[in-house]
């Protein structure tokens, strides 16, 4: 008897061997089938939206005209970072982010300064942004050089518009006061925080609107990425010495590539190892001189001791024409936990150096050489 249990306590050893080492294929095969579907299958068309990733969006804006529009997805919230270029610019921006908002309702929005080209899209008294989405928390600019507040001024509908998404519950603050009340990092889940960086043109009058530009660093992982809207020099000078600012994963090219703004101090700073433009690349829209045409050769050169690794939106065919075509087109920065990549709507992924505009308008760095 006792032999015969034995046996049986040994048969059960080897049968309850062979069910967990079964259930372990079985789990470790249902484990690779999930960690497949979560990454992207492919850059055409929507792409499904996965739990953990960060993703920065840089909009095309459907028109000639240099501007800003950047969209974060970070787990499931949703950020908007600026609506430009100009009023025509939000259905682009709508058709775009809706495949992205799956409620309806932009977690954060920010708008950085009081220019059109940033703001435009959140100043139409029928179908703004804030018309479009439900914005829980806005953040803007502190100060303004713009005075008339009347509707028939872009800054006067941009309040209007802004008081009603406040009525219908919003929370607004600007960046000053986030700063002074200890209320400038924001934690979006998935391990991913959201800090408005400190900067001296928050609290003091500038020259320049840019000056005035809100200014964030997001944080996953190790990854950072910096957006400084539209600051210059001056004002990146004060960004460095009033922020702990670290190495940068991306760098969103401060003012459009413009020579004002990605000075020697904060590249060397913050050695970005991506950057993107959003511009119509070469356009005569702000000046007729060629080396100071967005990107500029003055950006190009204080960029490239750190990177080659620059794309660009849109290019610009013929300004007085109104014609342009995509670059990289809408530009989408990756990070998960395969690390950070960079996928291009136009499905052309060349670096900036390689372009044929940039062979003919732009002389090569020497770092690049
Ligand atoms: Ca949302
Ligand atoms: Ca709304
Ligand atoms: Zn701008």
């Amino acid at each position: 008897m006792a032999k015969k249990q034995k046996r049986f306590s040994f048969t059960f050893t080897v049968f309850a061997a062979i069910v967990s080492l079964l259930l372990g294929v079985v789990v470790g095969a249902i484990s690779a089938a999930f960690l497949d579907a979560s990454t992207f299958q492919s850059d055409e068309g929507p792409r499904t939206l996965v739990e953990g990733e960060l993703q920065i969006h840089f909009l095309e804006l459907g028109n000639k005209y240099t501007g800003d529009c950047t969209y974060i997805k970070a787990g499931d919230v949703d950020i908007l970072i600026d609506a430009g270029s100009r009023p025509s610019s939000v259905p682009v921006i709508q058709s775009y982010i809706d495949e992205y908002v799956t409620d309806g309702k932009l977690e954060y929005v920010i708008v950085t300064h009081a220019h059109q080209d940033h703001y435009a899209g959140f100043s139409i008294t029928e179908g703004s942004i804030f018309d479009l989405y439900e914005c829980e928390v806005i953040i803007d600019f502190a100060l303004t050089n713009q005075t008339d507040k009347d509707t028939s001024n872009m800054y006067g509908r941009y309040l209007n518009e802004l008081e009603a998404e406040v009525a219908a519950g919003a929370t607004h603050y600007t960046a000053a006061e986030c700063r002074q009340e200890d209320n400038y990092l924001f934690e979006l889940g998935n391990g991913i925080t959201m800090e408005i960086l400190d900067s001296y043109y928050y609290y003091n009058e500038a020259e320049s609107e840019n000056d005035y530009s809100v200014c964030t660093l997001f944080t996953y992982g190790d990854d950072s990425y910096l957006f400084t809207g539209d600051l210059e020099e001056r004002g990146e000078m004060y960004l460095v010495e009033m922020n702990r600012l670290p190495e940068v994963t991306l760098y969103k090219a401060g003012h459009h590539g413009s020579k004002t703004s990605s000075s020697a101090l904060l590249m060397e700073t913050v050695k970005p190892e991506i950057v993107c433009v959003c511009c119509c690349c070469g356009s005569a829209e702000y000046t007729d001189t060629d080396a100071n045409q967005f990107p500029t050769q003055r950006f190009v050169d204080n960029v490239a001791p750190y990177t080659d690794k620059i794309y660009v939106t849109t290019l610009c065919v013929d300004y007085d024409a109104g014609t342009f075509t995509s670059m990289n087109g809408n530009i989408t920065v990756v990070t998960d936990r395969n690390g950070t990549r960079v996928v291009c709507g136009s499905g052309d992924d060349r670096v900036l150096k390689e372009w044929e505009w940039f062979r003919e308008h732009r002389t090569m760095p020497d770092a690049w050489k």
